[in-house]
């Protein structure tokens, strides 16, 4: 369904070329994070990989179109519509969406379906979803869509709404690598540690780009995961967001929100309970996985 996918000149351009392009996701903007932070988070990201000398490709589904490259007024329209007006599209969202000519915002398994069908092998993001804590039945659909589609997803671990233990050990059993970017540590998204391994520390994107490289001359089809820790300047105290999402998680139980409502839910709650201290980590994560993003596709492009 050729047809379904839309490039943005830049975008379409950079591929032609075998030119570095990096893949974003829309959820961020419409699930993530309140406006109007959502917009200026979404072109920082962008900004940070031109800076890096590559193409941003944010990805959303507009009108049952799946847009590969956003222009500026696309994700101002996105921001705009919101939670109510944009369905969160993993993978079993994605026929619908477009099937029935709906808006959707893609999440880390949408943004991967729609970057490999593009032909992009970066995709930064902030926090991958996982396994909930106290809910192990409730596994994000991302986990399976890493043991699938070969991808290299930059992020900075996972949000501690999740339970890491289980979160890794899914990974392994989907056969996802996990990859520490300059770390020893699985980082815990607004902590740059978690007391949890990795696979394999990698300190520069060259590294990166040779298992990447490797992957897909072995013709294995899983993606790889590249964690990053949280600048420094920028972590939260670890004892401030454990308390935080101890309690967020508590509120999602007893409203009794469950599903695909959960991640939003809960991610809105630590803000309130933080008094937006974990934007600030949030965004800087964000911003600095572009970065490293970008670098891994030049170095795959070279
Ligand atoms: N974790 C975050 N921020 C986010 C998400 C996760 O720290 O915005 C979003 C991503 O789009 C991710 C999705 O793919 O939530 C996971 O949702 P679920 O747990 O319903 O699979
Ligand atoms: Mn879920």
């Amino acid at each position: 369904m050729k047809e379904a996918l839309v490039f943005s000149n830049e975008v379409g351009a950079a591929l032609m070329a075998g030119s570095p392009v990096v893949a974003l996701e829309s959820t961020l903007i419409t699930h993530g994070f309140p406006y109007p932070a959502n917009v200026e988070t979404a072109l920082a990201m962008e900004a940070a990989i031109r800076e890096e000398g590559a193409i941003p490709a944010t990805i959303a589904v507009l009108g049952g179109r799946i847009k590969i490259g956003l222009t500026k007024e696309e994700i101002e329209l996105l921001a705009g519509l919101g939670q109510n007006g944009v369905r969160k599209c993993s993978r079993r969202d994605l026929p619908i969406v477009v099937g029935l000519r709906q808006y959707g915002a893609t999440t880390v398994a949408g943004t991967m379906i729609v970057a490999h069908m593009a032909g992009i092998k970066v995709f930064a993001t902030g926090g991958i979803g996982g396994v909930h804590r106290g809910h192990p039945q409730d596994a994000s659909a991302d986990l399976i869509e890493l043991g699938h589609t070969p991808v290299t997803v930059v992020c900075a671990g996972a949000k501690s709404i999740l339970d890491l233990s289980l979160t890794l050990e899914m990974l392994e059993t989907q056969g996802v690598p996990i990859l520490g970017y300059q770390t020893d540590e699985l980082p815990a998204f607004y902590s740059r540690s978690s007391g949890l391994p990795i696979d394999q520390r990698v300190d520069t994107p060259e590294e990166v780009a040779a298992i990447a490289a490797a992957r897909d001359a072995l013709k294995l089809a899983h993606g790889v995961l590249v964690t990053v820790p949280v600048p420094e300047a920028d972590e939260l105290p670890a004892a401030d967001a454990e308390q935080a999402i101890a309690e967020a998680t508590r509120l999602a139980d007893e409203a009794g929100i469950t599903g695909k409502n959960v991640t939003p839910f809960v991610l809105g709650k630590v803000l309130e309970l933080t008094n937006g201290r974990s934007q600030t980590a949030n965004i800087a994560a964000l911003v600095n996985n572009a970065r490293v993003g970008a670098r891994i596709a030049l170095a795959l492009s070279q």
